[in-house]
């Protein structure tokens, strides 16, 4: 259970406190003014998923700035209801490749989302975390605050239901309740998931261009390899001819993933913005229709589940192949946290009980070389696993979050205790708030002074030990 106030939980320890401020510390660091870089250096701009995480760690501090963060992130938002993976908004003082001009979205965009985008923006998105993120904003408004709290979220509901529209219809024209994604850089960049279909595009030529990640980590082995990039940006290169349109996207692109864990967030965002729906006095309209996204949702994870693995698939939908790896998207219908009632309450049950062995078998937390009993973004037992590399191995602490938010919201309290005391033992130790760690080692990895690290970390300390 949460505090009903921001603030550390009542049974904090000294270190606690200490970590808490340092935390603190790291969110008042990286703030540009009403929103925050997702890391000093190596992510200097306003990135989509980065900030809703963020926003639940300014919640902690100040429930205003948090939603400012929101604010200023949906006033990028495309007119299709796309809200875009990255705002760049640091200027030309912080350089970042690919930039605007790799997207080149005011002079590619079809009708779709012209005329005048509001800002400089990539052309994909990412994982609709935001909706948690407002929950949470909600939860933790002392009662003082609550009238103006509540008038700004009535003023953002809007724009979180044509967000979800968005991808409930043009990521998702089948209907299955599933979203499409169109690029690796829509959530978990070289997964192994995505490994196949990259492999599958001809001729990449993305022209010469120079990356600076390897250069600010200094060590390229952290990060995706020169191959991925030059697929990312041949891909890029396409949806810009395609004028980021969804339908043209859909006809003619070569990269469409039916992607079970983006679609689990949109389950649990479509469920937080019903528990929202009072507070923003939604119409009865949004509410049945966010309603019937929920249930699609379910029942589209529900069906991509294979009972042998106790893992949930994603599916390849130009190669129409099903994706068969152990990585931390099987787990999509924990993180859907939509496995107990409703319509598929059944079938659902016994996919929990499932998925609960699966999360603690030897293929995951249940490896005994685990430093910790953490989910690895890839199972070691993978042949693709690579404990230092990014997506392929290492574990991330905003996933984690996510799954000890759903192991709690389905009953597995003890082990989602467990699993925050370990998540936050991992980020007290070496590092300074990394991006992601390797598992065996417990090493801090990738970029340090990571928001979104700094922030899940302030919601998991205000939560009793
Ligand atoms: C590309 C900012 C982002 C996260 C992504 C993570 C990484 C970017 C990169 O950093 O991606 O968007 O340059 O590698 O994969 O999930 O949002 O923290």
């Amino acid at each position: 259970m949460l505090n009903a106030a921001p603030g550390p939980a009542p049974d904090a320890t000294e270190e606690d406190l200490a970590l808490r401020d340092r935390a603190a510390g790291v969110l008042r660091e990286n703030d540009a003014g009403g929103w925050t870089r997702a890391a000093p250096r190596l992510y200097p701009h306003q990135w989509s998923w980065d900030s809703a995480f963020i926003a639940i760690g300014w919640a902690h501090l100040d429930t205003g700035r948090a939603l400012t963060e929101l604010e200023g992130l949906f006033a990028a938002q495309w007119p299709t209801g796309m809200v875009p993976h990255i705002v760049f908004r640091a200027g030309p003082d912080h350089p970042y490749f690919p930039g605007p001009e790799w997207w080149d979205c005011p002079n590619s965009v079809g009708t779709g989302a012209a005329p005048g985008l509001p800002a400089a923006t990539t052309g994909i998105c990412q994982p609709p975390v935001h909706a948690l993120a407002v929950r949470r904003i909600w939860e933790l408004t002392p009662p003082a605050g609550r009238p103006a709290i509540r008038e700004r979220i009535r003023a953002l509901y809007p724009r979180l239901v044509a967000w979800h529209r968005y991808l409930a219809t043009q990521r998702d024209p089948e209907g299955s309740g599933l979203v499409t994604t169109y690029h690796p850089w829509e959530g978990t960049d070289n997964s192994p998931r995505w490994d196949r279909a990259l492999a599958r595009i001809q001729a990449p030529d993305p022209g010469p261009y120079t990356r600076l990640d390897a250069r600010e980590l200094g060590d390229p082995s952290q990060r995706p390899a020169d191959w991925d990039y030059d697929r990312y940006l041949h891909l890029v290169g396409l949806l810009r001819k395609y004028r980021y349109d969804d339908a043209q996207i859909y006809r003619h692109y070569p990269f469409l993933i039916k992607d079970v864990f983006f679609s689990a967030v949109l389950v649990a965002a479509n469920a937080a913005l019903l528990d929202l729906a009072d507070v923003a006095g939604a119409s009865d309209g949004d509410r049945e229709q966010l309603a019937r996204w929920l249930d699609r949702g379910q029942a589209g994870l529900a069906a991509r589940f294979d009972a042998g693995s106790g893992l949930c698939v994603d599916y390849d939908v130009r190669a129409e192949q099903d994706i068969r790896l152990r990585t931390f998207a099987g787990f999509a219908p924990l993180f859907a946290r939509a496995l107990e009632d409703g319509q598929h309450a059944g079938q659902c049950a016994g996919q929990r009980d499932a998925q609960l062995r699966a999360l603690d078998s030897g293929d995951f937390c249940g490896d005994p070389r685990l430093r910790w009993r953490l989910l690895p973004s890839t199972s070691p037992a993978e042949p693709a696993f690579e404990p230092r590399t990014y997506w392929r191995g290492p574990v991330w602490p905003v996933i984690s979050w996510l799954l000890t938010e759903a192991l709690t919201a389905l009953g597995a309290t003890a082990r989602a205790a467990e699993m925050r005391r370990d998540s936050l033992a991992q980020i007290a130790g070496d590092g300074d708030f990394a991006e992601y760690y390797e598992p065996f080692t417990g090493k801090p990895l990738g970029s340090q002074c990571q928001s979104w690290t700094a922030a899940v970390t302030l919601d998991w300390l205000a939560a009793p030990r």
